[in-house]
């Protein structure tokens, strides 16, 4: 009897400035209501899932840059989620800024998902590596996109864990882009990749971007999925959120790079799918057989090498 495990992708549209985090947890409880409804065992939520998308804004007043951040997971606020989901035997993956103080002290500013068992159990947490716009503020942008003003990169990179009668893996928004993040995670057996994502529509630094931002979306969580054999959930944060319309088609895609669900508004929605997580080995034991055929000795440049080197020019050869 092959495995299977039922999926939700709990998109959600915009979320105020002003919106507190107890109306945001009544949506995520309506979210995860029609999500148990229609049979999800795991329901996953959008990156930065409990507050508006902040990093919009560059706020440099450390007390009202520290209001977006969670001091704890669950929080008061978040506990209702926690305790429904585990009531309903459901369980979720949450995106929110985390502040996380060391043992020696030192505080640190993450772009966190933490993924939740149908028992209420706490299964991991990731924190994202790829973080991507700018540090300092940019007058000239019609809005920022300041996310490395507000976070470090996760130190820990791209773990996985049995969880869900699988092994689950997640990433956050601009590490779908990089084929690393799916690769990392499919040399670990993984079968199931959850991603949550805020992407405004209008790129700045290259505005003809904009018409394919769709496009760009699926064609990552796609590939990933199909070259490494597993299942990829992209949830959006989208919609018209505080004057920057984003990116929604929340999508639920299949080992063979198939979209099995998605979501068709741009507002809180639910696509639910139910998987047959045996279905990943047509591929890793087929085409994506990483063991019978890869070749790590001429993949050294990926992991050794950060920016791109060019060949010397020609006339430097014949010097
Ligand atoms: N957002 C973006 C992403 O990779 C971005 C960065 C913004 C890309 C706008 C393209 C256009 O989807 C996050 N949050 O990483």
């Amino acid at each position: 009897m092959n495995r299977h495990l039922t999926v939700a992708a709990a998109q959600m549209g915009p979320i105020a400035r002003n919106e507190t985090r107890e109306q945001v947890v009544e949506r995520l409880l309506a979210l995860l209501a029609d999500a148990h409804s229609r049979g999800a065992e795991l329901v996953v939520f959008p990156e930065l899932a409990l507050t508006t998308f902040f990093p919009r804004w560059y706020i440099e007043d450390e007390a009202e840059m520290l209001s977006w951040f969670e001091h704890e997971m669950p929080s008061p606020a978040t506990k209702p989620l926690f305790e429904e989901a585990a009531r309903l035997g459901v369980g979720f993956c949450l995106g929110y800024a985390e502040l996380h103080t060391d043992e020696d002290g030192t505080t640190h500013r993450y772009n966190t998902q933490m993924l939740v068992e149908r028992d209420g159990s706490v299964v991991g947490k990731f924190r994202k590596v790829h973080i991507p716009g700018h540090e300092e503020h940019e007058p000239w942008r019609e809005f920022q996109h300041a996310e490395r003003h507000y976070f470090e990169p996760g130190p820990h990179g791209f773990e996985v864990w049995r969880a869900f009668g699988s092994v689950v893996g997640m990433a956050i928004c601009n590490d779908r882009r990089w084929p690393e993040t799916y690769r990392v995670m499919g040399l670990q057996g993984a079968e199931l990749i959850l991603i949550g994502y805020n992407t405004p529509l209008h790129y700045a630094p290259d505005p003809q971007q904009n018409a394919l931002a769709g496009f760009h979306n699926h064609l990552v969580l796609q590939s990933g999925a199909y070259q490494n054999g597993c299942y990829v959930v992209g949830v959006a944060k989208g919609g018209e959120e505080e004057g920057v319309d984003s990116l929604a088609q929340s999508v639920i895609v299949a080992p063979s790079g198939q979209i099995v669900a998605q979501c068709i508004t741009n507002g809180d929605e639910v696509a639910v799918a139910r998987l047959d997580l045996d279905y990943c080995d047509f591929y890793k034991n087929t085409l994506f057989d990483f063991h019978r055929y890869r070749l790590p000795e001429h993949y050294g440049l990926i992991s050794s090498q950060r920016g791109a080197v060019e060949p010397p020019d020609a006339q430097e050869e014949t010097e």
